[in-house]
């Protein structure tokens, strides 16, 4: 799939969600599909992926066809995007996959798979606790894991430096090949297209 594809693919969202025929909350990228392809070249078929609410580019990259993916939507479940017969899985809860990917990553390991697990998470996610361990425990126990730290320097509508008080984020220059850390810039808000809609 190419980037205009996927720009295709949201901006059609953002409109469906603009004349409320999306009754559920979205949230939705722009900006970064570069990025994302050159991510998705690392990730097999065979390899798990685990993202947060805002999960359609990884669903379309991971090979959910489009008409499948847009049905998802339109019966509300954009904010936890799920396929397991693709092997994607998504939660709305900040942290939420975190120990779900660290669990996959070990149960691929106990069984000598040769798969692996990408987990998307955004800069505040990243912040978090939960976050901390989890790096620190694939990284010690050698797990098949890459983490992808996805920086738009946005909590929904918090700057994530102000509140740590700090210039860089923690995984900003970080040189850890599990991690694999990019910023971008969001044209849509944190949740919905810039329209107030009224159901
Ligand atoms: C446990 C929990 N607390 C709070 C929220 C509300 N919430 C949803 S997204 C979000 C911001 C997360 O920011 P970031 O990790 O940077 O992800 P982004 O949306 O920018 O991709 C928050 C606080 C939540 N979904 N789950
Ligand atoms: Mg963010």
């Amino acid at each position: 799939m190419k980037a205009e594809d996927l720009i295709a693919f949201e901006d059609e969202v953002a409109a469906r969600f603009n004349a409320a025929k999306i009754k559920a909350p979205i949230h939705l990228y722009s900006e970064n599909e570069e990025q994302m392809i050159k991510i998705f070249k690392d990730i097999d078929d065979d390899d798990w992926v685990f993202c947060s609410w805002r999960s359609h580019y990884q669903c379309l990259l991971k090979g959910v066809p489009i008409d499948e993916v847009m049905s998802e939507i339109m019966a509300g479940r954009s904010i936890s995007l799920c396929f397991p017969n693709y092997k994607i899985y998504s939660s709305a809860i900040v942290g939420g996959v975190l120990p779900i990917s660290v669990g996959a990553a070990m149960s691929i390991k106990r069984d000598g798979g040769n798969e692996k697990v990408h987990c998307f998470l955004g800069d505040m996610t990243a912040e978090t606790g939960i976050a901390h361990e989890c790096f620190k425990y694939s990284r010690n126990h050698k797990l098949p894991i890459r983490f992808i730290v996805e920086d738009n320097n946005m909590s929904v509508v918090t700057d994530t430096r102000d509140v740590w008080n700090m210039e860089e984020t923690s995984f900003e220059n970080t040189d850890d090949p599990m991690i694999f850390y990019y910023k971008y810039k969001n044209k849509y808000p944190h949740a919905g297209a810039g329209t107030r809609v009224q159901f």
